[in-house]
C-alpha cells in the first residue's frame, strides 16, 4: 500500500515503474518487522551473511564484485541544461541525451525483481535543514544500508507533505553490474539522481555524496545555504560549555579520527571532552542569532574499516560492533567475525577474503580486505556522539578548518586574516600523492574544500557562493583556519604525531575565536606563537614546534604558481575576491 497520498511522488512512481517494469513494488516503513524480514530474505538468498551474533549481533557481511569497490569518478555526471553551469572540474552531458541513453538501460531492468520505494530524510525529522528524497531501488542491500545512513521510513513522507514536490528523485538500479554501462547521473535542476550498473555504496546510497553534497550544494547556492564535505565535532571545556568545529580534508587524511578524536591526558585530567556530530557531511545555515548552524544530514558513518583500530580510532571501532554492515573486509571463518588489515597484528588462518577466496593471513601476500573496504555503522553506536546529534536547530559554528597533506609547505596550523582570505585558503586546499598509491610520488593535487568531486555546479560559482555567504555573516562569521597534521622530515617521517593530539591544535583555534591567544603575522596569514601550543606531555621540543611552523618563501612561490595554473580553469567565473587575494599572496612572498 502507498504510504504517501503525494501526486508528485505517485506520478514519478508510476513513470518511473512503467520504465523499469519490476514484478513487485514494496514501499519501506522503517518498521522493526519489516527490516527482519529484508534481513531474513538477504541471508537467504546469499546476498548477506549474518556474522556471529553474540561478538556482533545485528552485524551483516556483503561482498561487492572486484570491478565495483569504489566510487568511479569518471562516470559520475552533472547533467544541467546549460554546460557552462556543471564547470570544467564535472563531467557533463545534455540531460535530453542523458535521459534518452539511461532510459534504454533501465527499459524493463527490475523484470523479475523487487522495486523497493524508499522514503528517508537527510537531517533530522522535522528540523528546518532537513530534506526528504526517495530512493527506489533493486537491491536488499541499498535498503538496509539507507536504513543504517538516513532516517528512513514513513515518517519522512510525513515531512513532505502531501502536496510539495521537494523531495529528491533516485532511481538505482544494479541492472548487471556491467562497469562499461555503469553511470552515477545527477540532474540539479530536476532534483533527481540516476545511478545504475553498480552496487557499491558510494555510488549506491543516493543520500550520502549525490544529494547530500552534489544535489544539496546546488540546492544551497539556490537558496541561501551550504551543503560541504565537512566532519563536525564539539569540544567541551572543564565548565561544560561546548564549542563546535567544522573541518574540510581531502580522502585519507583523518577525518573519520579527527571527528572522533581522543582528548591526550594532559586535556582529559582537566575535564575536557570531544563529542562527535558527524564525520562526512555539513549542512550549514545562517541562524536567527546570525550565526552560522550545522547539521549533520547523515543518521550512521560509512568508514573506510582498514587502519581502523583501537589505537587509532577506538571510537569508530566500538560503533561497528552491532547493528553493521561490513562490506568487502576479510570474513573470519574461526568465530565468524571480520578482520582487516590494521584491525591488529593477527590475521586470521582460517578466511575468505574480500574476493569470496580461501584466504590465509599467516602465509598469503594478498590483501584479505579491500583498501576501501567499508562498515556502515549507527551514529549512535558512537561512544563520543553529540547529544546535539538529533537537534534540529543544529549546533553553532566557533571554527571552519581546512587541511591536507602536505610533506614541507604548509605549517602545522594558521589562521585566515578574514572570510575572503579564508575562502581563498580553502580554494587552494591540495594533497600531496604518497607511495602509497600508484604514479609519481609528491605531485600536488589541488581540492577546494574538498568538493572537487561532489560539487554539483561550476566551481567558480561555488567560490562566489562562500563568498556571498561570507557577506551575510559579516562580524559573525566563524574564523578560518588551515592545518597540515602531514610534515616530514628529511627522513620522510611525520614530524607531527597526530591524532589524539591534534586537539593541541584545535585548542589554540578556539582561543583564536574567543580572543584569548595571540597570533603572528606571517606571508600566508597568522600563526600561533609556539609558546601557545600547549606541547605537555609530548615529545616535541619548542624548536620542532618551530620548524613545523615555519613558512618556506621559496616553497610558497612554487605553490603560488600552481595555484595560478590552477585558478585558469574558472576563466571569468573566477571571482575577483580571489585572483586579489594571490596577488596579495604573492606580494608577501617577495
Ligand atoms: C567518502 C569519500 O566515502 O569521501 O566519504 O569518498
Ligand atoms: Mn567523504
Amino acid at each position: 500500500m502507498a504510504l504517501t497520498k503525494n501526486p508528485n511522488v505517485l506520478k514519478w512512481l508510476d513513470e518511473m515503474v512503467a520504465l523499469t517494469t519490476p514484478d513487485k513494488i514494496v514501499w519501506i516503513d522503517g518498521s522493526e518487522e519489516q527490516l527482519k524480514g529484508l534481513r531474513a530474505e538477504a541471508i537467504a538468498t546469499g546476498e548477506m551473511e549474518e556474522l556471529n551474533q553474540e561478538k556482533l549481533p545485528g552485524c551483516l557481511l556483503h561482498r561487492t564484485l572486484p570491478s565495483d569497490v569504489a566510487r568511479v569518478e569518471s562516470r559520475t555526471f552533472i547533467c544541467s541544461r546549460n554546460k557552462e553551469d556543471a564547470g570544467p572540474t564535472n563531467n557533463w552531458e545534455d540531460p535530453k541525451v542523458m535521459y534518452e541513453k539511461l532510459g534504454k538501460l533501465y527499459n524493463g531492468v527490475m523484470k523479475g525483481r523487487t522495486m523497493y520505494v524508499i522514503p528517508y530524510s537527510m537531517g533530522p525529522i522535522g528540523s528546518p535543514f532537513s530534506k526528504v528524497g526517495v530512493e527506489l531501488t533493486d537491491s536488499i542491500y541499498v535498503v538496509l544500508n539507507m536504513d543504517i545512513m538516513t532516517r528512513m521510513g514513513a515518517q519522512a513522507f510525513e515531512n513532505l507533505g502531501d502536496t510539495s514536490n521537494d523531495f529528491v528523485r533516485g532511481l538505482h538500479s544494479k541492472a548487471n553490474v556491467d562497469e562499461n554501462e555503469r553511470y552515477i547521473v545527477h540532474f540539479p535542476e530536476d532534483n533527481t539522481i540516476w545511478s545504475i550498473n553498480s552496487a557499491y555504496g558510494g555510488n549506491v546510497l543516493l543520500g550520502k555524496k549525490c544529494f547530500a553534497l552534489r544535489i544539496a550544494s546546488y540546492q544551497g547556492k539556490n537558496e541561501g545555504w551550504m551543503a560541504e564535505h565537512m566532519l563536525i565535532l564539539g569540544i567541551e571545556n572543564p565548565k561544560g560549555e561546548v564549542k563546535y568545529i567544522t573541518a574540510a580534508f581531502p580522502s585519507a587524511c583523518g577525518k573519520t579520527n579527527l571527528a572522533m578524536l581522543i582528548p591526550p591526558e594532559i586535556y582529559k585530567k582537566k575535564g575536557y571532552k570531544v563529542w562527535t556530530v558527524g564525520d562526512d557531511i555539513a549542512w550549514m545555515r545562517i541562524g536567527p542569532d546570525g550565526r552560522l548552524w550545522a547539521i549533520n544530514p547523515e543518521n550512521g558513518f560509512f568508514g573506510v574499516a582498514p587502519g581502523t583500530n583501537e589505537k587509532s580510532n577506538p571510537n569508530a571501532l566500538a560503533s561497528t560492533r552491532k547493528n553493521t554492515i561490513f562490506t568487502n573486509v576479510c570474513h573470519n571463518l574461526d568465530d565468524n567475525t571480520v578482520w582487516w588489515e590494521g584491525l591488529d597484528k593477527n590475521p586470521p588462518k582460517h578466511a575468505i577474503d574480500w574476493k569470496g577466496q580461501p584466504w590465509d593471513g599467516s602465509v598469503s601476500t594478498e590483501k584479505g580486505a579491500h583498501p576501501n573496504s567499508r562498515f556502515t555503522a549507527p551514529a549512535i553506536n558512537c561512544p563520543c556522539i553529540s547529544d546535539k546529534f538529533n537537534d534540529p536547530q543544529g549546533v553553532p559554528i566557533s571554527a571552519i578548518i581546512f587541511g591536507g597533506r602536505r610533506a614541507k609547505t604548509a605549517p602545522l596550523v594558521y589562521q585566515a586574516r578574514d572570510w575572503e582570505h579564508g575562502v581563498f585558503v580553502g580554494s587552494i586546499m591540495a594533497s600531496e600523492t604518497t607511495a602509497a598509491a600508484s604514479g609519481a610520488v609528491g605531485v600536488v593535487r589541488r581540492d577546494p574544500m574538498a568538493m572537487l568531486p561532489f560539487c554539483g555546479y561550476h566551481m567558480g560559482d561555488y567560490f562566489q557562493h562562500w563568498l556571498d555567504m561570507g557577506k551575510e555573516l559579516g562580524g559573525k562569521a566563524p574564523k578560518i583556519f588551515n592545518v597540515n597534521w602531514f610534515r616530514t622530515d628529511d627522513e620522510g617521517h611525520f614530524i607531527w604525531p597526530g591524532f589524539g593530539d591534534n586537539m593541541r591544535v584545535l585548542m589554540w583555534v578556539l582561543d583564536r575565536c574567543e580572543g584569548k591567544a595571540e597570533a603572528v603575522e606571517t606571508p600566508i596569514g597568522y600563526e600561533p606563537k609556539p609558546e601557545d601550543i600547549n606541547l605537555e606531555g609530548l615529545d616535541i621540543d619548542l624548536d620542532t614546534l618551530k620548524g613545523l611552523l615555519d613558512v618556506d618563501k621559496g616553497l610558497w612561490k612554487e605553490d603560488a604558481s600552481g595555484i595560478e595554473e590552477f585558478y585558469q580553469k574558472f576563466g571569468s567565473k573566477l571571482p575577483k575576491e580571489l585572483k586579489a587575494e594571490l596577488e596579495t599572496l604573492k606580494k608577501n612572498l617577495d
